[in-house]
């Protein structure tokens, strides 16, 4: 089945009424239908048309879009940051996946769960003074880690952040090693000479370790891509970044860095 997929921008921008304040808008324009494609056995195959683009022509892929704004000013010499919206919406109803078969929503359950019973289990070991160092959870984000990892191919390259454990999960390496790195044993991935979240493999998971400058990962997996795209291979490089470190000097250079080579 293939309809017409249709945008419509935003025609208003964010308005600050002349006061020292910045305005993120999570509305999008109306999507009047998007592009299926389906194959036999009903499941949609090959490349999804985005649901919608965002004001600026970026594709959209979320199936639901929370009607909220959010604002942070400052005032009096505060800073506040206040969320606005329709909070009394209902939670979306529970349906099958449009863009992943039931086989792999629940392999990408699985790996969240993981996740989950992994990181709960830190917590707690955490507090009670067996990890070594200080501890970064990405309780609550593990669709964000699982899913993206799972996006990726054997070849591709992944540098995950503090949040992403989820990811090395997905990427290979087990639960135990993470525990062990974090207790600093000797089974650990830096049989523990390293700290926390600080191990990767270059060798077989095509894994960086999550590096602690914020930003920094983003210059180093353009760098991979450009290396790979050199050796001639068509790989994809993944990494993340907060709000906190997307405000860091590295994260731009990297962005630039990577959206200058030819044919991006
Ligand atoms: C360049 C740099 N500045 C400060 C830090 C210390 N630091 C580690 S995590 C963190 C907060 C990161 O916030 P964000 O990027 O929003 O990610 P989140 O913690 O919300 O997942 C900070 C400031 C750092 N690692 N690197």
């Amino acid at each position: 089945m293939k309809s017409k997929t249709e945008t419509k921008p935003s025609q208003k921008s964010a308005s600050n009424n002349g006061k020292d304040s910045k305005t993120t808008s999570a509305k999008v324009p109306v999507v009047k239908a998007a592009v299926v494609h389906a194959s036999s056995n009903g499941m949609k195959s090959g490349a999804m048309e985005p649901l919608r683009k965002n004001p600026h022509g970026i594709p959209d892929y979320r199936a639901e879009v929370p009607n909220f704004t959010t604002t942070d000013e400052w005032i009096d010499g505060k800073y506040h940051y206040t969320v606005k919206g329709d909070f009394d919406a209902p939670v979306p109803a529970i349906r099958e996946s449009k863009y992943l078969t039931k086989e792999k929503s629940i392999e990408l359950y699985r790996w969240m769960w993981l996740n989950r019973k992994m990181e709960t289990a830190l917590e707690n070991l955490f507090k009670q003074q067996k990890v070594i160092g200080g501890v970064y959870l990405g309780l609550g984000q593990e669709g964000c880690s699982c899913a993206s990892a799972m996006a990726l191919g054997k070849g591709d390259w992944i540098a995950p952040m503090i949040r992403n454990q989820g990811a090395m999960l997905v990427r290979g390496f087990r639960p135990a090693e993470t525990m062990m790195q974090y207790m600093a044993k000797a089974g650990a991935p830096t049989k523990g000479r390293d700290s926390g979240s600080h191990y990767g493999d270059v060798h077989e998971k095509n894994c960086v370790a999550p590096i602690s400058h914020l930003g920094d990962s983003i210059p180093v997996v353009a760098g991979i891509a450009l290396g790979a795209r050199l050796q001639g291979h068509n790989i994809a490089a993944l990494t993340y970044v907060g709000d906190g470190g997307q405000s860091t000097g590295p994260s731009y250079e990297g962005f630039n860095f990577a959206c200058v080579q030819p044919g991006v």
